[in-house]
């Protein structure tokens, strides 16, 4: 009998199978101010995650992207720019496992969270206060209509792979068989896409764009430090 994918997402040595990943996306209000305020809430939501599943929460090491300003992917027209940010969560030590997560109830959490941060669902794809999707979450694969793992769109998106690829350029994401960066150029190399901007580290978000990271912004200046 051929291995699941989750077998396989457990045999894996892109290391994402003892790791949670979380995407922020914002495009109304005052984006900065709601990541900015979000971040440390969002720390403390996977450390109780971690430690509901009756792991140290303490080994856990919280891995930021640098902050992206992007342009918006499908929705209606004339929408804003978005400001987009990934935190990937794995134990300090890699030996340690990342089992026994329960993900919808951090999908619980997390969409308590957005509804605080003025969170409205009107149309899919629409601009928004606060978008915070789970990526990954172990190696736990589901497909259900509230719960998705890994996110099925995760490689399409350049607003989620350049933040991954600033973490990491060598991180292989879930069901990728290559890294982050290389997923990123050949997702850049078509037509219509527009490069996502990593923004000056700042106070409460200190990350700052890689070398490599695309450095022209085509929606205008960077927002204010
Ligand atoms: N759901 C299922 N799986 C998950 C998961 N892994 N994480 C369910 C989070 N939610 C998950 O989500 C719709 C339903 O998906 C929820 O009820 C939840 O139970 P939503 O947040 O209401 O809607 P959404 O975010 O519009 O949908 P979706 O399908 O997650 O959208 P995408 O594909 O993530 O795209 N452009 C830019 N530049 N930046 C962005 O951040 N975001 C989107 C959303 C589109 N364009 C964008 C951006
Ligand atoms: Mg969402």
């Amino acid at each position: 009998m051929g291995a699941s994918l989750a077998d396989q997402l457990l045999a894996g040595s892109d290391g994402t199978s003892s790791s949670l990943a979380i995407a922020l996306g914002a495009n109304l209000g005052d984006p900065l101010a709601t990541l900015l305020a979000v971040r440390p809430l969002l720390e403390r939501i996977v450390a109780e995650t971690v430690r509901a599943a009756g792991l140290p929460a303490d080994h856990l090491r919280c891995r930021w992207s640098p902050l992206f300003r992007t342009a918006p992917v499908g929705g209606p027209p004339a929408q804003p720019p978005y400001l987009n940010a990934v935190l990937v969560a794995a134990p300090a030590d890699p030996r340690s496992p990342l089992g026994g997560l329960d993900p919808l109830a951090l999908l619980g959490r997390l969409q308590a969270l957005e509804h605080r941060f003025g969170r409205q669902r009107h149309e899919r794809w629409g601009p928004r206060h606060l978008d915070l999707d789970l990526l990954w979450c172990g190696a736990v694969y589901c497909r259900t209509p509230g719960l998705e793992l890994p996110h099925p769109r995760l490689l399409e998106r350049g607003f989620v792979l350049a933040p991954l690829a600033a973490i990491d350029p060598n991180l292989v994401p879930p069901g990728a068989s290559t890294a982050a960066a290389p997923l990123l150029a050949a997702l850049l190399g078509r037509p219509g896409e527009i490069p996502p901007m990593a923004l000056p580290g700042r106070s409460g978000w200190p990350e700052q764009r890689s070398d490599w990271a695309p450095n022209t912004d085509p929606h205008g200046a960077p927002a204010a430090p």
